[in-house]
């Protein structure tokens, strides 16, 4: 089988482990090849950091895709996540719609927020326009927060205000209003059973039906693992796991990275300890 190539449109924050230092190295230990198209450059994340640096590369981005356009590329994936600027969301959508074929799987990450709130170079109006750039994916993989913000629902209201945050029926009915009426595949992340788990909700447009995989819930803070979650789930997918599956193997990597970065005992600066198991993830 030909080594599958994707395009992966995110940010390079340099210290902090997200996007670009997790997607990398995640999809290329999966035998993916991944050709990135950088949103922006940041000395670190932008969760717990103050004072970090943001190279907006939305100039950029239309000049790569011009050129990429000359050579004739063609990508098995499409995979986008964090974005710089308001205007980078057409531009986002204009590439997956040049370089989209019948096969090309497209992922659109929303990223945008966590625990309610946006992240801090998020505006209002960029969460409205990534939820119609999500309307263009095969696949989405909003949190909660991002669920809330893509149905323009007050995220204290999503689950019955809490109510219903271990409801399984809730938490299926939400995959599946996401899902657009059984138009796109949706994998919820954070979707908990029961207070002791985690995981995620998994509504598969290609069979209709929702279905959930959860492992112990790991109680430390955590950055970054939403791309984990987002690369593996891409990887797995690549390979032609079904969309279950390559959740379950995302949900069970993240666990065990998870249980790594507590026995480091590194704080929520570092990110997700996750390099030393990328092994896990090879030929599965
Ligand atoms: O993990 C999502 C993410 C990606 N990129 C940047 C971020 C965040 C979350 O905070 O700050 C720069």
């Amino acid at each position: 089988m030909p080594t599958p190539r994707a395009a992966v449109i995110h940010d390079l924050s340099g210290f902090g482990r997200c996007s670009l230092t997790e997607v990398i190295p995640i999809l290329s230990v999966m035998g993916v090849q991944c050709c990135p198209l950088p949103t922006a450059f940041l000395s670190t994340h932008t969760g717990g950091f103050t004072g970090f640096t943001f190279l907006d590369m939305t100039e950029e981005l239309p000049k790569v895709a011009e050129h990429w356009k000359s050579l004739n590329l063609r990508f098995n994936a499409i995979y986008s996540g964090f974005l710089g600027s308001e205007r980078q969301i057409g531009i986002v959508a204009d590439f997956i719609q040049t370089f989209r074929g019948p096969d090309t799987l497209v992922v659109v990450d929303p990223v945008m927020g966590d625990d309610g709130k946006p992240y801090q170079t998020y505006t209002p109006a960029m969460c409205a326009g990534m939820a119609h750039l999500a309307e263009l994916a095969d696949v989405i993989t909003p949190n909660l927060t991002e669920a809330a913000f893509l149905l323009n629902r007050d995220y204290g209201d999503l689950l019955d205000g809490g109510r219903a945050l271990h409801d399984e029926g809730a938490l299926r009915r939400l995959a599946e209003e996401l899902s657009l009426g059984g138009r796109r595949s949706v994998a919820l992340t954070g979707a908990a059973l029961s207070p002791g788990q985690t995981g995620a909700m998994c509504f598969d447009a290609r069979t209709g039906r929702a279905e959930a995989v959860q492992t112990e819930f790991v109680a430390h803070p955590l950055h970054g693992t939403g791309d984990v979650f987002a690369s593996v789930l891409t990887g797995a997918l690549l390979r032609g796991d079904s969309l279950r599956d390559a959740a379950a193997l995302a949900v069970e990597f993240i666990h065990d990275c998870a249980v790594r970065t507590v026995e480091q005992d590194l704080s929520l600066r570092e990110g997700v300890d996750f390099e030393p198991l990328l092994g896990k993830l090879i030929g599965r």
